[in-house]
């Protein structure tokens, strides 16, 4: 296929970089840091969106050194912003259940000497489907470093609440979706929400409401609790620099 072969030589020819997407307090709007999003800009193809590449990333196993190089640059970045703005980088189920990735994730942090309590690494439930990988393991050796550990687009996969309760996540993403619904008006969505936050809450973990874009879905997302909030509401993802001059501004 083109796209692969594209994606193989992508790394060596600098085709990628990292957008910012800011990530705020939902009671002060604060900035509490940025989610990294990878993103392809080849010279023929233009910019390619990751949900087009990350598939093939995966099947190929070139995610590997692709996810290598994302955290590396992010905190090599986040190392250049005021503590204790954070970075959150998205981890693949394929990257976990691969040996190295440990030592990847340590090395990114001795050599830029970012604080691993301002490094958080998403996941999604799916990282738990195929459990006799050891993906409880892996996890928490990276909680071991202290880096933080997210659970992202939840409530969209095949939920199961049973390794909530082994892992122990520093927050809970709530998937788009449901915000959408809850500011629309269905009640179903606001109550799937609230019980988010209350269960988040007596676990110790806090929750980010996600792809906040309107005045009304903040509202809602505030009145429930919402530790943080992300969208286009606060900011789409930015360039290098913009994020930078954003978290030095506000740092
Ligand atoms: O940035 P955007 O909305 O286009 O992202 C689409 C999807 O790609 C999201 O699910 C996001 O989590 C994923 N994604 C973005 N950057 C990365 C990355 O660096 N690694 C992995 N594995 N997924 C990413
Ligand atoms: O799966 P994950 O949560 O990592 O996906 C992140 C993706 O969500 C990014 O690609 C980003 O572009 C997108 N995103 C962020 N904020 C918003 C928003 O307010 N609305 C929509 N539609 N997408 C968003
Ligand atoms: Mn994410
Ligand atoms: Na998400």
């Amino acid at each position: 296929r083109l796209l692969e072969l594209a994606l193989r030589k992508a790394l060596e020819r600098d085709e990628f970089h990292l957008n910012y997407q800011p990530v705020v307090d939902a009671r002060t709007g604060d900035l509490r840091g940025f989610e990294a999003l990878l993103r392809w800009q080849h010279p023929e193809l233009g910019l390619i969106p990751p949900n087009r590449f990350i598939g093939i990333a995966e099947e190929t196993r070139l995610i590997g050194a692709i996810g290598a190089w994302v955290v590396r640059t992010a905190c090599m970045e986040a190392a250049r912003w005021p503590a204790p703005m954070r970075i959150a980088v998205n981890v693949s189920p394929e990257q976990l259940h691969q040996p190295q990735f440990l030592n990847i994730v340590a090395d990114a942090l001795g050599d830029s000497g970012l604080d691993p309590s301002r490094l958080e690494l998403e996941v999604t439930e799916s990282v738990f489907l195929r459990e006799g990988l050891g993906a409880t393991k892996v996890l928490e050796k990276i909680q071991a470093l202290g880096v933080g550990l997210s659970l992202d687009d939840f409530g969209t996969g095949y939920s199961s609440l049973g390794y909530l309760g082994r892992t122990r996540f520093t927050s809970i993403k709530i998937d788009r979706s449901f915000v959408r619904n809850a500011a629309s008006g269905t009640p179903e969505a606001v109550a799937i929400i609230r019980a988010v936050v209350a269960m988040a809450d007596s676990l110790g973990m806090a929750t980010t409401a996600e792809g906040v874009e309107t005045a009304r879905e903040l509202q809602m997302v505030q009145q429930l609790g919402c530790t943080c909030i992300q969208g286009f509401y606060f900011g789409r993802p930015l360039a290098v620099a913009d994020a930078r001059a954003l978290a030095l501004r506000n740092g």
